[in-house]
């Protein structure tokens, strides 16, 4: 295990083979995770709090799900669980109101149709609880610039918006950061894309609390079992902005048509040729959606079965998978007052959270 970081149970029975060395690390098999570094001081939380936000940025995909979204569904039983849906996270690449406005309330919609239950967690918009930018300005009057600039993320932002490099996509993790302590939250389910982020989080939190004294519990990932899922191209990260994405809600054509597009062995060139399921990103998402990886992988490695099937298999795995949650989709996006009024309570429902922490962070800096 990593320092700063914990994983969830597996929900999926063992690799036959424990060489998953591109898609997904080999699960494993404890249920529960480890308890966070006991509370300092009084004002921590008696147990544990999660917390994790989700980018307003598109059509939630098979990754942002496999990689976070469904620990957040199963942490919210065992934890008091907070979501947010990070807009202001999102405009440092979407500068449209009215398509934010919109990718916000489908994100809501998405979480509440993969199974966030408002009766036993929160979700909320970041931006309708602004205390949070007020401690991302404080914050970065702890924060070395140096320490953004080597985010791993601001310089492939640098990279892929080039003609908008703005101060926010410098100062993302220090939002970041202050939106998982303003909760006081020590545990953060996220992909493994955010454990740099979420290790700049510890550092900022010990910084600060080095300068002003024990404030904020040092948080650490927590990861599912699929910590990094890649995309229909088999070779980078499942993402919205490489356009490599199985997006869950989409029409069911559209999912066929990504999934049959997928790579796959890229040495497997005849059906009779024996496959390496190793490094087959369709054998390694099957692990995912049915019970028989194992004879997948037999099939594959045997030549016993073509890469056309195991993909035409996974198309209608991946559809009944989703059913329940896409038609539930369907019938939250019919009503959107159901899900704005969750979204509302959920914001006031932690604003009790956050003025606490921002009286002790006022009274700790010398502000009041
Ligand atoms: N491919 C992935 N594998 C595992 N986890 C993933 N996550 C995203 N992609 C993968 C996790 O999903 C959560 C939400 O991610 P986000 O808000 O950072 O969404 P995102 O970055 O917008 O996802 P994309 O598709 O990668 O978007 P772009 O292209 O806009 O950057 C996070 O916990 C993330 O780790």
């Amino acid at each position: 295990m990593v320092v700063g970081e914990v994983r969830v149970a597996s929900l999926v029975p063992p690799a036959p083979v424990d060489s998953l060395t591109m898609t997904l690390t080999a699960p494993t098999t404890s249920a529960t995770i480890s308890p966070a570094t006991s509370p300092a001081t009084s004002t921590f939380p008696a147990s544990p709090r999660i917390f994790s936000g989700i980018q307003p940025s598109g059509a939630p995909h098979v990754g942002n799900d496999l990689g976070a979204i469904r620990n957040y569904v199963a942490l919210q039983d065992s934890y008091e669980a907070i979501y947010c849906i990070v807009d202001y996270h999102a405009l440092t690449s979407t500068h449209d109101p009215a398509v934010l406005r919109e990718r916000t309330r489908e994100m809501a919609t998405a979480l509440l149709a993969l199974g966030l239950d408002p009766d036993r967690c929160t979700v909320f918009v970041q931006s309708h609880r602004p205390e949070t930018t007020e401690l991302a300005w404080l914050f970065t009057t702890v924060t070395p610039v140096a320490w953004l600039q080597r985010t791993p993320t601001y310089k492939e932002k640098r990279q892929s918006q080039p003609e908008d490099v703005n101060h926010g996509l410098l100062t993302y993790p220090v939002l970041q950061a202050a939106d998982i302590v303003l909760y006081k939250a020590s545990l953060v389910p996220v992909g493994k894309d955010q454990a740099a982020h979420l290790e700049l989080s510890r550092e900022i939190v010990r910084a600060f609390n080095g300068r002003y004294g024990e404030t904020f519990p040092e948080p650490k990932a927590v990861f599912t079992d699929a910590p990094v899922v890649l995309g229909t191209d088999g070779v980078r990260k499942m993402s919205k902005s490489m356009g490599n994405t199985i997006e869950i809600f989409a029409e069911p054509d559209v999912i066929r048509r990504q999934v049959m597009g997928m790579v796959t062995d890229t040495q497997r060139i005849l059906r009779a040729d024996p496959g390496r399921p190793e490094v087959c990103n369709v054998c390694q998402l099957h692990r995912f959606f049915g019970d028989d990886y194992a004879e997948i992988w037999e099939g594959e490695q045997t030549a016993r079965t073509g890469c056309v099937d195991t993909k035409k298999l996974l198309v209608q795995r991946i559809l009944d998978h989703y059913a329940e949650p896409r038609e539930r989709y369907r019938e939250l996006m019919a009503d959107p007052g159901r899900v704005d009024r969750i979204l509302e309570e959920g914001a006031e429902r932690v604003r009790p959270i956050a003025r606490a922490t921002m009286d002790e962070v006022h009274a700790k800096m010398g502000l009041r």
